[in-house]
């Protein structure tokens, strides 16, 4: 099976991450943005990734990707058994997804998006040269449309990092003397806010060899970052529960 992905994100990780830890075996299949509407269009109906396509099906997003490995690989489960864990570990998901996924992206876009060459090596660093021209060729109008749906404007950014920092400063609170966050053992909660803070963390297991950050502003939320207990959490959970790469 293959799993259509951009392989920085974070929601990409997320599907990989659980393939991985099931020891599902799939080909991680990069497209190029911009393009990949009619790629992903052919299999599903948003043009989102990661999607998940299978010989009988395809499946659109991490939480349905999850819900599908856990009904056809059920082996190493992510889903708590117990049904209150179970429903608290699902809200938990669904959250995080959303207070974590979407306002990480747009504090980083919002000034990344101005480093072609960077963007450039997180979209397409493993695609043929002839794709990385491509990318080259249409970033221009890529980067007004990603600013647009991604970004926003200055203010929404502010309250994004608003949000974020409510966020994480939460997610302390409740990992406060725990391993995990639902239960004793490792679940898709665990795995969903360590993949959205793969961007945050640049952990070393991530398939992608992260390139030196080229904005200072954004290396300071980095290096504010560094010791948040949070951070310092997800690359636990990195250590721990990520097999090695490919
Ligand atoms: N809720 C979705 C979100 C996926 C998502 O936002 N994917 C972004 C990349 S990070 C994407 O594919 N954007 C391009 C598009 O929607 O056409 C999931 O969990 O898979």
């Amino acid at each position: 099976m293959k799993l259509l992905e951009f392989p920085h994100s974070h929601y990409c990780e997320k599907a990989r991450w659980a393939l991985d830890f099931k020891g599902v075996e799939f080909e991680p299949t990069t497209i190029l943005p911009g393009f990949h509407m009619w790629t992903v269009r052919r299999h599903a109906q948003a043009t989102s990734v990661p999607v998940l396509v299978t010989k009988q099906t395809a499946v659109q997003g991490s939480s349905q990707i999850i819900d599908f490995l856990e009904t056809f690989h059920p082996a190493n489960p992510l889903t708590p058994a117990d049904d209150e864990q179970r429903q608290i570990c699902l809200k938990l998901e669904a959250e995080m997804d959303t207070r974590l996924g979407g306002p990480i992206r747009q504090i980083l876009y919002h000034r990344l998006l101005a480093y072609p060459d960077f963007i450039r090596y997180c979209f397409t660093s493993t695609l043929p040269y002839y794709k990385q021209l491509v990318f080259r060729l249409s970033y221009p109008l890529l980067r007004r449309l990603m600013y647009k749906v991604y970004v926003i404007s200055d203010t929404s950014v502010i309250r994004a990092k608003s949000d974020f920092d409510q966020t994480m400063d939460e997610l302390a609170e409740q990992l406060s003397g725990r391993q995990y966050l639902v239960g004793e053992s490792f679940s898709r909660a665990d795995v969903t806010v360590s993949s959205m803070l793969s961007l945050l963390v640049l952990p070393p297991q991530h398939p992608l060899s992260w390139p030196e950050i080229p904005d200072a502003d954004i290396q300071k939320i980095y290096d504010s970052y560094k010791n948040h207990p949070v951070c310092t959490w997800v690359e636990k959970m990195y250590d721990i529960h990520r097999p090695p790469i490919r």
